[in-house]
C-alpha cells in the first residue's frame, strides 16, 4: 500500500536500524519499505547511540554498516541516527509520510502517529544478526589473578557477543586469550609465559615494571602476531573519549595543564591489619589511570618528571600517597594517587580559553563539563557508561584480535611512558615526605 502526503508530490518513507552484517531479513524489510513510497530514507544507528540502547558490540563499524545498506541499492538517502528523539526531528525535517519498522517493535513507535503514518512490517523469521554473530566461533578468554577483579571481568564478558569465559590455569591451556590481574611485580613473567604459549593478553596496567621489560613483551607479541593490551577501563568510557576529542579540538584553547587525582581507602592499608606484600602500592594501583589523560593529551615527551611520595612500608616500597609532576614545553601536569589518603577524585584540563572539569570519581564517569569565563557558554556532556567501561574494553580487545591490529585506545608509546614512571618509582628516584 502507498501513502501520499495529502495526495500530492512524492511519498517519503523512513526506516531505522543497526544493519549489522546485513542479511536477507534486513533486505526484505527495506524492499517492502521502499514499495510503500517513492523515496526511502534509511537511518543507520551510530555506535554511540547503539551503546545507549544496550547494543555494544556490532561487528561492523558505522561506515561498514552504511556501505552494506548502500549496496542493497534500495535506499535513496542514508542518514545516521545519533540520539533519542531524533526520529521526530527527522520526520519533520525530511517531511516524511511513512515510518516503517519491523514487527519486533510492534507498538513501540505508536507515538509517531502524531507526525506520520506508522507501519509495522512482519519480521522475517529464522534470521538475525545475533545468530550470524553466534555462528562464528567464540573467542575464549581465561583470567588469572586477584579474584575480585577477575570476577568483575568475567561478569562483564557475559555482555559481549562472540566472547566467552573459560577457566584456565597458569599453563593457559584451552583458551585463546587471557586477562591477567596478578600482582604487578608478577605481570612481566605471567604476560611473557602467556605470549610464549601463543595467547593474546589483556593485562591490568602496568604490564611491566621497566621499559626494557615492556619493550621485550611488545616485541614478543609482534613476533607472534598476538595482541597485548593494557587494561585501563577508563580509556574505553565514552565520556572520557569525548573529553579527549573536546580538549584536542581546541575548544578550550591550548592545553596548559592536566591534573588528575585518584584515591581509594578500601584496602585499609593504613590500619596495619593488612599484609601489604599482597597489595598493590598506590602508584601501581592508580598511577596508570591517572597518567592516561596526561599522556593522551600532552604526549609522552615531557621535559621533566618529579615524584614526591609518602612511603608507608620501606621494605616493600609501598607508597600511601604519591604526587608526580610533569613539565612539558608548553604545559604542566600533575597526578595524585593514594591508597592511604583521601582527596577529591577529579580531573581538570585547563586551557587558554576555558577548562574541562570531570567530577569525582572521574575514572568511571559518564559526564563532564566544559567551562568558560562567561558561564552562559558552559556545556555539560552526558554519555552512557555500562560496566565501568570494562565491557567496552573487552569489545575493543576482541575486535583487535579479530582484525589482527593493536589497541588504538592505549597505544604502545603510552604503555611505555606509564611503565617509565613506574620504573622510576621502583628505583626510588623520588623525594620523600
Ligand atoms: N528485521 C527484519 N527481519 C529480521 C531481522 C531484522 O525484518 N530477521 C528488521 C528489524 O525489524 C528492523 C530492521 O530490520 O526494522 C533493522 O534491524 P536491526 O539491524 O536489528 O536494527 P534494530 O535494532 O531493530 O533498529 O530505534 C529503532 C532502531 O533503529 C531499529
Amino acid at each position: 500500500m502507498r501513502y501520499g502526503r495529502k495526495g500530492i508530490g512524492m511519498t517519503k518513507v523512513i526506516t531505522y536500524g543497526t544493519f549489522d552484517l546485513i542479511h536477507y531479513g534486513h533486505i526484505r524489510l527495506l524492499e517492502r519499505a521502499k514499495k510503500m513510497g517513492d523515496y526511502l530514507i534509511v537511518g543507520v544507528t551510530s555506535d554511540d547511540y547503539d551503546k545507549t540502547r544496550g547494543k555494544i558490540n556490532n561487528q561492523q563499524s558505522l561506515m561498514e554498516r552504511i556501505a552494506g545498506v548502500r549496496e542493497t541499492g534500495l535506499a535513496d538517502e542514508i542518514i545516521v541516527e545519533e540520539y533519542e528523539g531524533q526520529k521526530i526531528d527527522d520526520i519533520r525535517r525530511y517531511e516524511v509520510d511513512v515510518f516503517a519498522i519491523g514487527s519486533d517493535w510492534e507498538g513501540k513507535f505508536d507515538y509517531l502517529n502524531e507526525y506520520c503514518k506508522v507501519v509495522y512490517l512482519p519480521r522475517t523469521e529464522g534470521i538475525s544478526s545475533t545468530e550470524i554473530r553466534a555462528k562464528k566461533r567464540k573467542l575464549t578468554i581465561g583470567a588469572i589473578g586477584e579474584s575480585k577483579l577477575c570476577q568483575k571481568f568475567i561478569r562483564e564478558i557475559q555482555y559481549v557477543n562472540g566472547v566467552e569465559y573459560k577457566p584456565c590455569d597458569e599453563s593457559f591451556e584451552g583458551v585463546d586469550a587471557v586477562y591477567i590481574v596478578t600482582h604487578p611485580e608478577k605481570h612481566y613473567e605471567d604476560v611473557r609465559r602467556a605470549l610464549q604459549a601463543g595467547r593474546h593478553v589483556i593485562c591490568e596496567s602496568p604490564i611491566a615494571m621497566s621499559i626494557a621489560q615492556i619493550r621485550e613483551l611488545t616485541q614478543l607479541a609482534h613476533e607472534k602476531h598476538l595482541i597485548l593490551s593494557d587494561a585501563v577501563k577508563t580509556a574505553y568510557s565514552t565520556a572520557y573519549s569525548r573529553l579527549l576529542v573536546t580538549a584536542k579540538s581546541g575548544s578550550i584553547g591550548n592545553i596548559v595543564s592536566v591534573e588528575a587525582t585518584c584515591t581509594s581507602l578500601e584496602d585499609r592499608v593504613n590500619d596495619g591489619e593488612n599484609d601489604l606484600s599482597q597489595k598493590q602500592n598506590s602508584i601501581c594501583a592508580w598511577g596508570p589511570t591517572a597518567m592516561l589523560p596526561v599522556f593522551q593529551l600532552l604526549g609522552t615527551r615531557y621535559r621533566e618528571m618529579k615524584i614526591v611520595t609518602r612511603i608507608i612500608d620501606d621494605e616493600l616500597n609501598f607508597d600511601g600517597f604519591t604526587k608526580v609532576d610533569f613539565t612539558y614545553d608548553h604545559a604542566t601536569a600533575s597526578i595524585k594517587v593514594a591508597k592511604a589518603a583521601k582527596a577529591e577524585g577529579e580531573l581538570i584540563v585547563a586551557g587558554t580559553k576555558g577548562y574541562i572539569y570531570v567530577p569525582a570519581p572521574w575514572w568511571k564517569t559518564d559526564y563532564f563539563e566544559v567551562r568558560f569565563e562567561n558561564q552562559s557558554e558552559n556545556r555539560r556532556h552526558f554519555y552512557q557508561l555500562d560496566g565501568e567501561g570494562i565491557r567496552y574494553e573487552i569489545v575493543a580487545f576482541a575486535k583487535a584480535i579479530e582484525r589482527g591490529k593493536g589497541n588504538y585506545y592505549i597505544d604502545e608509546k603510552i604503555s611505555e611512558a606509564i611503565t617509565g614512571v613506574i620504573e622510576a618509582f621502583k628505583e626510588k628516584r623520588y623525594e620523600r615526605i
